[in-house]
């Protein structure tokens, strides 16, 4: 075969590849394989000085012609293959839509807020196990026997005797037993009554808890470190005032209220007219709970208050039933998302 019917069934086989080529990758193929630096066509080129010096004219010409028509015909097949593309269903063309992002629960994200008040304060996150025995529940935290709150009525109980923390004071309880004072912690986590749902009971809740145990420590402690609390929360403006109660594990124990930042503490739906919202309890720490962990109390003094987190949330959030934070209605989960 001499050169000039070598490069006659070249062009064949190309013509053979391009009629054959259906995607954008093969096309690229062919370029390369022919077109390309270390291509068929080049390597002729580069063959030209070992040519009959006579024939050197023809088949620079001959090859020069192919080189532009496998070019030419590449070219042509890329556009087409381009306006296919963006003629057919998919726009390829379209900015992507960019993925929807999560967002934390509503109560997740109440939560943290809380704990980081505290965190600022001084005080440190901790954890425990929602399984309670009776005497981190009820006996170290001086529940008398005969108090409601031990009865099967209110408390979840298990075969084996331990029980669902009622609260998350056991895990305060917990802290004490390990470590001498000073003690500055919050306990966050979930708690549960033997409670039927309604629109503001769930068996089911979050609490955050908080501990504040030293030398000295007073009810004016307790006061200041509460209002911090609420101006963040509520805003600067915000007035508390405490309201004596009874709980058994403090001693004197006061329920908080805050102004109705609904109404200005005017009177509105939301405070029943009186001004004031109900948000938890707190106390000085008993001293048979001292004695208990085996803190002496002649020594050491110390506040706790319990918040309820859903309580908390339904308020910020203008939520008017509980329960909704727990059936993941996506609809409802969706309204606390910032972006999507
Ligand atoms: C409420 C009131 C309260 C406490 C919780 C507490 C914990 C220890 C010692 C003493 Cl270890 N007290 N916790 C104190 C006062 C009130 O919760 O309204 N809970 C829903």
């Amino acid at each position: 075969m001499n050169i000039v019917e070598e490069l006659a069934s070249l062009r064949q086989k190309i013509a053979e590849e391009i009629k054959n080529a259906d995607s954008t990758s093969t096309i690229e193929e062919i370029r390369h394989t022919y077109l390309g630096r270390k291509g068929a066509i080049q390597n002729y080129f580069k063959q030209m000085g070992k040519i009959d010096a006579s024939q050197r004219g023809p088949v620079g010409k001959l090859l020069n012609e192919l080189k532009e028509w496998v070019t030419d015909e590449v070219d042509s097949l890329d556009r087409q293959f381009e306006k296919e593309v963006t003629r057919s269903a998919i726009d390829l063309t379209l900015q992507a839509r960019s993925p929807r992002l999560g967002t934390l629960h509503p109560l997740t994200h109440i939560e943290r807020r809380i704990c980081s008040v505290f965190q600022r304060m001084g005080f440190s996150v901790v954890r425990g196990p929602e399984v309670e025995d009776v005497w981190h529940n009820f006996d170290a935290l001086n529940t008398p026997e005969w108090h409601p709150s031990r009865d099967p009525t209110d408390t979840l109980y298990l075969k084996d005797g331990n029980l669902l923390r009622t609260e998350t004071s056991p895990v305060q309880i917990r802290v004490m037993k390990s470590q001498a004072p000073p003690v500055r912690i919050v306990a966050p986590g979930k708690v549960y009554r033997n409670d039927k749902p309604d629109a503001t009971h769930s068996p089911m809740f979050q609490q955050v808890e908080g501990l504040y145990v030293d030398k000295g420590v007073t009810f004016a402690d307790l006061k200041g470190t509460v209002l911090q609390f609420y101006r963040f929360m509520f805003g600067k403006d915000v007035k508390i005032r405490f309201r004596p109660h009874y709980f058994p594990f403090t001693e004197p124990s006061a329920e908080v209220d805050v102004s109705c930042v609904f109404c200005g503490a005017k009177g509105c739906r939301i405070c029943k007219g009186s001004g004031w919202i109900e948000m938890g309890g707190s106390g000085m720490v008993d001293p048979n709970v001292f004695e208990s962990v085996g803190y002496d109390p002649e020594i050491y003094t110390g506040w706790a208050f319990g918040l309820g987190v859903e309580r908390l949330a339904m308020l910020l959030y203008g939520v008017e039933d509980i329960r909704l934070f727990y059936e993941n209605d996506f609809r409802f989960l969706q309204q606390f998302g910032g972006r999507r």
